[in-house]
Formats: structure tokens, C-alpha cells, sequence
């Protein structure tokens, strides 16, 4: 398939996809605003629609918590009962802190939005209009950073915990087993996909079993703190947080503000990824509640690669595991988001092995901030031969190539285009 094809249906997936001024992620399965989908929207239409790709960054905050806190589903009104857990389960509006007229869930993602505002404030063509977007979401991206460095900083060192696997984007990853596995009161009865069955129990679910008990502790920061059994430092999350730090240190002049304060929170979140979260050759989630390193190795490992300023032997440690049989070297079609050889490998398996489009986009960022122009060209080909090949799927089995999950799926789409740019340009 051509370009020129490709970025057409690229196009029609999306608009298909929207709602309002959101894009959903897949309207079957996925049919609310979801908190990355509708970033990494936004990243791949930076270069292609700065207007599009800005709404969508103000719809999502539109659900935007008093606390700071974005949260990872603002339902749709119109579309309600279709997801679960649906607004039913969350009761964001028995929350004071939660924004009025708007039904959100009460957790987070990892905090992509101010490194999507810089880039649509780079790639703007009517200035005017874009510094007038980034003077209105700078303070909101601000409340949101601090929020993360307060209510969330449960280990003390800097880092931002998630708690609960669905803030991590990744849910199903391999990372979360042991810290599930502690949970005595709700063992899984299932995972919660495989392929395309759902969820079969959803109260003794322990995804589920997690969200509730932070419900009924009223989103609570000091039940966090002091009690919530689950409570993980992750790579992933902590590094897209720097980036976005870095963004927001970028974006500060523009909103009349001092960039430096943004630049000492980045900092202070590499000196937490080296101190806390690096071991051996490679970074790892920390449990906070056992207090140890996990040991498996997963795409969300390589995320402070996303930081400019990590030392240069580090960066060479992370791109060599990345390229090596481990990950990149023996998968047809990767990134692979789990090692391959680790015994939890799954290639089938949602966020246990497949290749997603969205981390094989921020790895190839990665690449391009660290120079290593090789790596950013073979994982954007690579990237463009899966869409080619099994359409914007969810997911792709790593091996073969063949698509997974949803169909028509936002992010992939968007992603391809802002690819596509790249290999026009190139
Ligand atoms: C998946 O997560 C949701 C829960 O948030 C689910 O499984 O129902 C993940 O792949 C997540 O990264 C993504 O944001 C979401 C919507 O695409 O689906």
C-alpha cells in the first residue's frame, strides 16, 4: 500500500473515531476519551492539524480533577454503559474534587500532555493561535505535574507512583504480577484479556477489587499513602513525566512564567530513576509496598530513554538490550512488549508480548533525542510495515506481524501519519 493510501485511511479511521472534539480509541471496545490515546492523537496530528490535535488536548482536560489530576477516561455522555467499569463504578461526581458536569474515572496515565502541547507549539504555522492554546493549558499542565510530585511521590525520592496497573497504559504487562499477586483479598480469577475475551468477573477481578477500594477511600491522597495496597515506580510513567517537565521548562516563557522550576523537577526525577529505579544494566519498576525491584524486563523499561540528560553509558546499555535478540533482534516486527525470553512472554497476550505502535513512537523519539538516527529510522519502518501489512490494529504479534485486538484504532492511526511525515522528510 502507498503513502498516499496509507495516510488516507489513516485519516478516515479518525474521523470516524471522533466524538466531539475527542477522538475515542476504538469505538466498539474503547468508547470513551481515554487520557494517552487522546495524547498520542494529539502528538501524531501535531504535525498535521495543530487545531484538531489542541482540542483534543482541551477536551481531555476538561476532566482535569481540582487536585491536578487528569484522569485516564472522560466518558462520553452519549455513549454511556458501553465500557466497563463505567461511570457507574467510578462515581467521580461523589467527589468534590472532581470537575462538575463531566464523568471521569479516578485514576491517571502517564502524563504525556505537556510534551504534546510543545510539540504542536513547535510544528504551529498561525502562532497567534497556538500561543493562545499553550497560555490556557500551561497552568493546567502545571497543576498536573505538581499533583504527581506531591499525592504521588509515595516512595519520597522524587518519582511519581501509579496505583493501579491501568495508570501505567500497559495493564496486562508482566511488571504487575508480583505486586497483584500480593493482593490476597481478590486473586484473579482471569486476566482481564486474552486475545478478545473480556473481563468474566468483574468484582473479584483485582484490577477491579483495586479501584474500588480507592474509590471508597473518596480518592483519597492520604489513603494512598498510608494504605493502598498497590503502589509501583515505574520507568515508563517517570520517564514520560521528565519529557513533559522538559516541555513545560520549554513552554514556561510562552505563558509569561520561569522555566526553572520545571527543570529542577526533571532533574530530580532522573536523580529517582538512577537511584531508585536503575540496577545491573537496566531500569525497573519498584513495588513500594514490598519494597524490591521486579525483575522482568518489558518495553516500559527503556522509558527514560525519553531524557536527554541520562547519562551517555546508561543510553548505551538501554539501546543495546533494546536492540538485541532480547528485544528487537529476533522479532520480526517489533518492539516486542515484553523480553522474549522471559518465561512471562506471551506473544498473544495484550501488553505481555505483542508490538504497539504507540511505544514503538515513543522509542523512536527517543532515539531522535539521544541522535541515534539508525534506530529512529529502522523503528519507524518497522512501525510502518505492521500498519501496512495488518491495518491500525491494537496490537501486533511481534513475530509474524498479524494485527491484534481492535480494529481502526486512534492512536495507530494517528502515530502512522506523524511516521509518515518523518519518512517524507527523511
Ligand atoms: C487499555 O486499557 C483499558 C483500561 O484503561 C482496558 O483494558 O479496558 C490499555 O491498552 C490502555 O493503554 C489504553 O489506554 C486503553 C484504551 O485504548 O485500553
Amino acid at each position: 500500500m502507498d503513502d498516499t493510501v496509507l495516510r488516507r485511511e489513516a485519516w478516515s479511521v479518525l474521523n470516524a473515531n471522533r466524538a466531539g472534539s475527542a477522538t475515542v480509541p476504538a469505538p466498539g471496545l474503547y468508547p470513551h476519551q481515554w487520557n494517552w490515546d487522546s495524547t498520542f492523537v494529539a502528538l501524531g496530528l501535531a504535525r498535521q492539524d495543530t487545531r484538531r490535535a489542541g482540542a483534543e488536548l482541551l477536551s481531555l482536560l476538561a476532566g482535569q480533577w481540582r487536585t491536578g489530576m487528569v484522569p485516564h477516561i472522560v466518558f462520553q455522555a452519549a455513549r454511556g454503559g458501553a465500557y466497563f467499569p463505567g461511570p457507574s463504578i467510578w462515581r467521580s461526581q461523589e467527589c468534590r474534587a472532581s470537575p462538575r458536569g463531566v464523568l471521569t474515572s479516578g485514576l491517571t496515565q502517564p502524563p504525556l500532555q505537556a510534551l504534546a502541547l510543545w510539540r504542536i507549539w513547535r510544528h504551529a504555522t498561525d502562532h497567534d493561535e497556538a500561543r493562545a492554546l499553550v497560555r490556557r493549558l500551561y497552568p493546567r499542565l502545571v497543576a498536573q505535574s505538581t499533583y504527581l510530585a506531591t499525592t504521588r511521590d509515595l516512595g519520597g525520592g522524587g518519582l511519581a507512583a501509579i496505583v493501579h496497573p491501568w495508570e501505567s497504559g500497559m495493564d496486562d504487562s508482566p511488571a504487575w504480577d508480583a505486586p497483584l499477586e500480593a493482593l490476597a483479598p481478590a486473586r484473579p480469577l482471569c486476566h482481564r484479556k486474552g486475545g478478545t475475551d473480556r473481563l468474566l468477573d468483574g468484582h473479584h477481578d483485582p484490577y477491579v477489587w483495586l479501584a474500588l477500594r480507592y474509590r471508597d477511600s473518596g480518592y483519597d491522597g492520604a489513603y494512598l499513602r498510608q494504605e493502598h495496597p498497590f503502589a509501583v515506580e515505574d520507568p515508563m510513567f517517570n520517564g514520560i513525566w521528565l519529557a513533559s517537565c522538559q516541555a513545560l521548562a520549554e513552554l514556561a516563557p510562552l505563558a509569561g512564567a520561569d522555566p526553572r522550576p520545571h527543570r529542577e523537577r526533571a532533574e530530580r526525577i532522573r536523580a529517582g530513576l538512577l537511584e531508585r529505579l536503575w540496577s545491573g544494566d537496566a531500569f525497573h519498576v519498584r513495588d513500594l509496598r514490598a519494597g524490591r525491584l521486579g525483575s522482568v524486563r518489558t518495553v516500559g523499561c527503556f522509558g527514560p530513554l525519553l531524557d536527554p540528560g541520562l547519562p551517555s553509558d546508561l543510553v548505551a546499555d538501554l539501546v543495546g538490550a533494546l536492540e538485541s535478540p532480547r528485544f528487537m533482534g529476533t522479532a520480526g516486527y517489533p518492539v516486542p512488549s515484553c523480553e522474549i525470553r522471559s518465561p512471562q512472554f506471551d506473544r498473544t497476550r495484550y501488553w505481555r508480548g505483542p508490538s504497539w505502535v504507540n511505544t514503538n513512537w515513543l522509542l523512536s523519539r527517543a532515539a531522535a533525542v539521544h541522535g541515534l538516527s539508525g534506530l529512529e529510522r529502522m523503528l519507524g519502518v518497522c512501525t510502518l510495515r505492521l500498519v501496512r501489512q495488518a491495518g491500525f490494529r491494537e496490537c501486533f504479534d511481534p513475530f509474524d506481524g498479524s494485527g491484534r485486538g481492535s480494529r481502526d484504532f486512534s492512536w495507530s492511526a494517528a502515530l502512522t501519519l506523524d511516521l509518515l511525515a518523518d519518512t517524507v522528510e527523511a
